[in-house]
């Protein structure tokens, strides 16, 4: 069923430190004004042990210990969001994975406090968009 989505959504989680700042309203206002749709959404909190699966990729990396740590420090805001070139378009929204290098007006720019926590999570291939909406969400809980 989500497949027939490939390449218009996109899985974004507002990370912990964001919510803890009270920026999920000023967030979810900007996501919505670009154009995307919100299809799912649900405030959560991993373990470490789902933390340390969603971010499997980055095993290896010296920050992972920490980035487990980080995420799993408090509850997060997980959305399924839907658009046109979602992955793309998204990714452009929030800027680069460093606030420090992320343009002026981006999310990142204006709401991460540091490389690691850096406010919010966007999917960066559509193959791995379809996987996280997954890791998150039930079919009944998307609506298409
Ligand atoms: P992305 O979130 O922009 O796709 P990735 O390279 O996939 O960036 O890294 C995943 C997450 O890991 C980042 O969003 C950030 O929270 C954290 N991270 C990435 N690089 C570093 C680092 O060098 N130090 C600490 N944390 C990092």
């Amino acid at each position: 069923m989500i497949d027939h989505m490939f390449g218009k959504i996109t899985l974004s989680i507002i990370k912990p430190d964001a919510v803890q700042k009270g920026y999920v309203s000023p967030i979810l206002y900007k996501i919505v004004h670009a154009g995307f749709h919100i299809i799912a959404i649900k405030i959560t909190e991993l373990s470490k042990k789902s933390a340390t699966k969603f971010y499997a990729e980055h095993k290896k990396k010296l920050f992972f210990e920490s980035l487990v740590k980080f995420m799993s420090s408090g509850p997060i805001v997980s959305v399924i969001l839907k658009k046109e070139n979602a992955v793309k378009d998204f990714r452009i929204l929030i800027g680069e994975t460093n606030p420090v290098h992320a343009k002026k007006g981006t999310i990142r720019n204006l709401y991460a406090t540091s490389l690691e926590k850096n406010a919010i999570h966007g999917s960066d291939s559509n193959q791995n968009a379809i996987k996280e909406c997954l890791f998150y969400f039930s079919n009944r809980e998307i609506f298409f």
